[in-house]
Parts: C-alpha cells; structure tokens; sequence
C-alpha cells in the first residue's frame, strides 16, 4: 500500500528539464560509477560548505536514493525558506539545523530557523488541488480540502506551542563514543539543533475523524501518509508513519497548515502537516495527503524498522527489529548552546551559559542544574530563568555559574521533568545500536582564564 501515487498537480519528482545544471551534475557524477544493474546507490558529492562533515565516514551518509531523488528540489528550498548560515547536516535528502547560539535566542524558533529533517525529497503540492483522504477503518471515508479543514462551521481551530525534536538530536556525540548503524541515510550526524519550537495552528485530528462517522471497531491506530517518496532497499515508500487512537483521543494530534502564523512553508510540509505532541519528531508526518484507521501500527519501514530504541547490548550481531522498542514520548533532556564545546572564557567569578531543556509525553521541565566540574556539584538555574512553561513544549534556560577554577573545565547540565524523570550520566549509559534519543546530560569542555 506504500507505493507511490502520481496525483494531478503534485510533483513528487524533480523535473529535469526544469534544473539542466543539476542533470549536467547528475549525469557526470553518474558516468564516474560502475553501478550494479539496476542502479541502486549513488554518491553524491559534498557541499564545500558543510561544517561539520568530514572524512570518508560522513561521505557516506551521501548514498542516495535513486535516480530522480538524487539531487531533488530540496535545495531550492533551502536557499528560499532558510537562514543562509544553517548547518547543513546531510544534502541529500535535506537535513539542516541552525546554529546554536541563535536556537536559543528566542523562545519560539524562527520559521528560518527551525531544523528540517527529511527523508526523501520535497514535493510539490498545489493548495487548490489538494485534498486530504480520510480512508480505511473508518465509518465514513471522506475527502477533505484544505478550504474544508478550516471551515470554521465544521472545525473548530486550534493553536498550540509545541516543541519538535529529531530523535537523532545529539547523535554526534554517540558517533564519537561508537557509531554503531551504519544506515547513513537515516542516521543524520546531528548536533544540539534538531530541536524546535513553533506556534502550530489546525484542527484536532479527533475532530475530523469524528467528522468522517469515527473509527470502526477493532481500529487502534491512524496512519498518517507524506506525500514524498524514499527508496529502500529497491522499493519506493511513502513515508508513513501511525500513532495510537489514545493518543489522537486527547487532542495531541494536530493537523496544522500554519506555523507561527504563516502557511506551513514548502520544507516543513506545506500544504499541511500533522504534529504530534510529545513524541518523536518522526511522527509528525508532513506533506500529509492521506490518513488511515487501521488495527496495528503500520508495517511501513519508518514506523517498524528505523526510530527504533535498543538497548546497548545490541550490536552489529544481534541486532533484530524485533528487539528494538519502537521510539514513541521522547524523554527529558537538555543541551548547554553556550558557550560551545573548547570556547575560550576569560571571566570574574561567573560564566554565563545558556541552553534548552525539553521533556517529551506531555511532561516539563521543572528544574534545570549546572556543573563546572564534570557533575560533582550542581547549581540549579533559578526559577525566573526558566522560559515560559508549556506542558508541550522546551524551556530555555541561562545560568551564571561560579566558577574558581582556570584551566580546563568540563560543563555540563541536566534537568528533571515534572514526573521526576532526569538524564543518564554519560553518553555510553544510553549508548544504541541506532544512536537515537542521546538524552545524557550534555557536557562540554572549555578553557577558563580568570
Ligand atoms: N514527514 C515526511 N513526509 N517526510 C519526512 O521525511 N521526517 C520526520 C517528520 N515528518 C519526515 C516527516 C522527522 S524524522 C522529523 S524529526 C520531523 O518531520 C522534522 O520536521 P521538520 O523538518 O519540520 O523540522
Ligand atoms: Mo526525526
């Protein structure tokens, strides 16, 4: 069911004719290879620009897809709808997050800003052709367009501020301890920017499924289907994820056509997405054209054998999709965004360090602490430095820590969750075979001159 549909007025592909430098690119990087019959991988080369990709390792990552999903539209997007200065985390597909410091700058991300993660390319969706498909196990299956969901008469409105986050945030410091997976194309290198906060405007998933007569009996589940399309393995996808009916039941589905009071734009989904609230970015399906009731989670490849928790007895041996937990609330964490790993502090007395702190599952965070010292003491941040509380989103946070000390300093900070949840101590204490949820407390190290 997963194939690839070709509707009128939606692009899934490049059009080649359209982009005849990027076919010129295509086809010279295409003559250099000696492919098996039928080409499956091709590599792609490297931006010059990337900051954080070096050596043979991260060229892998740029194994691509197949041809016509080689070089896509993607970055076109990039160029229009991001800050020129993000960290371009993959190519191909289209993985990015902004820089640091500026992340933490404002409570709410900046559409430029927030990080994007894909798995296949962009397509290209005409609003007025648009429809959204309610289908399967459910009373009565129904097409919906977009002037229809916001249709005040049929669905109420909803905004809410909620934080995305990639599972794969901080992924880079699992890297570093072992990089276990070598799927390159699902694991992206993050670093501490695949986290992002927005004003989400739509309508409640449950409204609409209610609209369309309910879900039959014996359905558990909604699955939720992008319109883009990703090989694997020799097949085409569309991405598909599920989430529970429990979770739809209480509002937490989202389905939205506005972030931070603009139309979703063309990289975060437009014409309209799904954001699902406390859970792995991955859930939150955009592109969104079709929605299915359905009895278990789907068998599509992103929700059954990727976004999968191991445990860290698991490796290159033993690893088994059946072993892994499928990656559902994402748990507590935080990230120190400055100063940055191996800064220069010259300071009185006190450093100034700034960061976020996130809990997934409808928790908060409600105390957020700081070392100088490797995690030996702690100073809490006090209160009034905490950002807004949202029971769905991340609390910025900034500290003056005392510190003595001259020399090398190892920082570090985590945060307790309202349910009592804190963070593992050291990266290898959560360690996985996939590197997802790094969720250790997050620790750099400086040099402090006093
Ligand atoms: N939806 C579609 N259709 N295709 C994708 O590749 N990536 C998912 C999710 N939804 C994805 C998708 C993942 S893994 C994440 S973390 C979030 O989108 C990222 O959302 P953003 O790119 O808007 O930040
Ligand atoms: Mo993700």
């Amino acid at each position: 069911p997963h194939f690839e549909e070709e509707r009128e007025g939606w692009k899934g592909y490049i059009e080649w004719e359209k982009y005849p430098e990027k076919k010129k690119q295509v086809e010279k990087i295409l003559a250099g290879y000696d492919f098996p019959d039928p080409p499956e991988f091709q590599l792609v080369p490297l931006p010059d620009t990337n900051p954080i990709l070096t050596g043979e390792r991260f060229k892998q990552y740029h194994q691509a897809t197949g041809l016509g999903h080689l070089v896509d539209i993607s970055w076109e997007y990039v160029l229009k709808e991001k800050s020129p200065d993000m960290i371009h985390v993959l190519q191909f597909p289209y993985n990015g997050e902004p820089p640091r410091d500026r992340l933490v700058e404002t409570e709410i991300t900046n559409n430029k800003d927030h990080f994007v993660r894909n798995h296949g390319g962009i397509p290209e969706i005409d609003p007025d052709k648009f429809f959204l498909e309610i289908t399967g196990l459910v009373n009565n299956p129904k097409k919906l367009t977009l002037a229809d969901l916001q249709n005040e008469s049929l669905f109420p409105r909803q905004t809410n501020v909620v934080s995305l986050q990639c599972s794969g945030t901080r992924r880079i410091e699992q890297i570093h301890e072992y990089p276990g997976d070598g799927d390159e194309l699902i694991n992206a290198p993050w670093g501490e920017g695949a986290i992002g906060t927005a004003r989400w405007t739509g309508v409640s998933l449950k409204k609409v499924i209610k609209h369309c007569g309910g879900l039959k009996d014996g359905a558990q589940h909604v699955e939720l289907l992008g319109a883009d399309t990703y090989f694997k393995k020799g097949k085409v996808y569309n991405y598909s994820v599920s989430v529970p009916w429990r979770k739809v039941k209480v509002h937490e589905v989202l389905l939205a056509w506005e972030m931070n009071g603009e139309p979703l734009p063309k990289i975060h989904g437009f014409p309209l997405r799904a954001v699902v609230f406390g859970y792995i970015g991955a859930r939150s399906a955009k592109w969104l054209y079709e929605i299915r009731g359905i009895r278990d989670p789907t068998e599509a490849p992103v929700q059954r054998k990727e976004y999968l928790y191991y445990t860290p007895q698991v490796g290159k041996q033993n690893n088994l999709f059946s072993n892994g937990f499928s990656i559902q609330d994402m748990p507590v964490s935080s990230a120190i965004m400055s100063p940055r790993e191996k800064d220069v502090i010259v300071h009185e007395g006190k450093i100034k360090m700034r960061g976020w702190a996130y809990s997934g599952g409808g928790h908060w965070p409600i105390r957020v602490e700081v070392s100088g010292d490797g995690g030996s003491i702690w100073y809490e941040v006090p209160w009034d430095k905490l950002t807004t509380k949202y029971y769905y989103a991340w609390r910025l946070w900034e500290m003056e820590l005392p510190v003595d000390a001259e020399g090398w300093l190892e920082l570090c900070v985590r945060t307790w969750d309202n349910a009592l949840n804190t963070q593992p101590t050291f990266v290898r204490s959560a360690w996985n075979w996939d590197l997802h949820v790094t969720s250790s407390c997050h620790r750099i190290k400086v040099y402090s001159v006093n």
